[in-house]
């Protein structure tokens, strides 16, 4: 159904890439993604480099195939971990929250291949004439910190405009979403909230029940304000946000509220003071599974859509 654009790009067998989701995808979701023929993703978020040298080494020992690194460059770590996943010869880097330029050169004289996570069209083309290896275009159905367009318009939209692979993301969890994005012209997706679910992801099992339990109006997006929107389930301190913000609360205390949050629920299950990250497609993720399970049903329930209408 795709092109093998991606497959052949990344060395993987599925054009599945898992989402770097901060403070939950370590190196044991990561290696099984990996391992099941995806592309699994260590999540730097806002870790020192020597925590992420750690996921990098352990994953390493857990699967042979190709993984990922996801930098959040709006961390203030984000220097250091450029240096380690050159250091540990990390194969792809994915990156999110900015523009990877000032890394760009000495990763590509490394072998990396990098890949931008881009809200816009606008990004898309400079990602393109910086001259990066693909684009993952995310729309605003994903969770935790999002752009202002849809998937449904972004992606062809992007498409239309750079020659580089591209693999759309957010909105994205069964064969059905993965068909679609072929259709609208992706070489491949990634995946964040369904793969929280699965049985090797560390995140606390509280946060799992949250996002089984959630239905389609269940998230909302908070801190537009700050010019840092994000996207989370509904719960007592998404509510607290939500006051701040139509209180006039300062950016200073909306960004205090938040933070540590995101540790708080994955690390700690504190489901009504943490930051419970999802897409809005949380709705329809309603069981757990293995990394392995869930890249095997997205990829052959998309085959089969696809077939009904070939
Ligand atoms: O990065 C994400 N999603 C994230 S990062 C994260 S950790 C966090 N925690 C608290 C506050 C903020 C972040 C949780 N979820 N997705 C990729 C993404 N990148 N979405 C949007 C963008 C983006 C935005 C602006 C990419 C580039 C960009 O460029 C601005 C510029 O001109 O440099």
């Amino acid at each position: 159904m795709f092109d093998k654009t991606i497959e052949n790009l990344l060395n993987i067998k599925f054009p599945i890439i898992q989402g770097g989701m901060a403070w939950i995808s370590e190196s044991s979701l990561a290696s099984a993604v990996s391992e099941a023929g995806g592309l699994g993703v260590i999540a730097a978020g806002g870790a020192p480099g020597e925590v992420i040298r750690q996921e990098i080494i352990k994953t390493k020992e857990l699967t042979d195939k190709p993984f990922a690194v996801n930098v959040m460059l709006l961390s203030e770590y984000a220097d250091e971990i450029a240096k380690v996943v050159i250091e540990e010869k990390v194969p792809i880097v994915i990156t999110g929250a900015g523009s990877p330029e000032k890394y760009l050169e000495a990763w590509h004289q490394n072998n990396i291949k990098v890949i931008p996570v881009v809200p816009s069209v606008l990004l898309a083309t400079r990602m393109e004439k910086l001259g990066v290896d693909a684009i993952i275009v995310e729309g605003m159905e994903a969770g935790g910190h999002i752009g202002e367009l849809t998937t449904m318009t972004l992606v062809p939209q992007v498409v239309d405009a750079v020659k580089i692979p591209v693999i759309a993301a957010g909105g994205i969890a069964d064969g059905r979403g993965f068909a679609a994005v072929a259709m609208l012209g992706a070489n491949g997706a990634q995946i964040g909230t369904r793969f929280l679910v699965a049985d090797e992801c560390t995140v606390h099992e509280n946060y799992k029940n949250q996002i089984i339990k959630a239905r389609d109006t269940d998230t909302i997006v908070t801190g537009r304000i700050t010019g840092h929107p994000v996207r989370a389930l509904k719960n007592k301190l998404a509510r607290e946000f939500i006051k701040l913000e139509k209180n006039g609360g300062t950016v200073e205390e909306i960004e205090a509220l938040g933070l540590g949050a995101l540790q708080k629920a994955a690390k700690d299950g504190d489901v009504a003071n943490g930051a419970l990250m999802a897409g809005q497609i949380a709705g329809m993720v309603r069981k757990k599974q293995s990394a392995k399970e869930i890249i095997e049903e997205i990829y052959n329930q998309g085959l089969e859509v696809l077939k009904t209408y070939c």
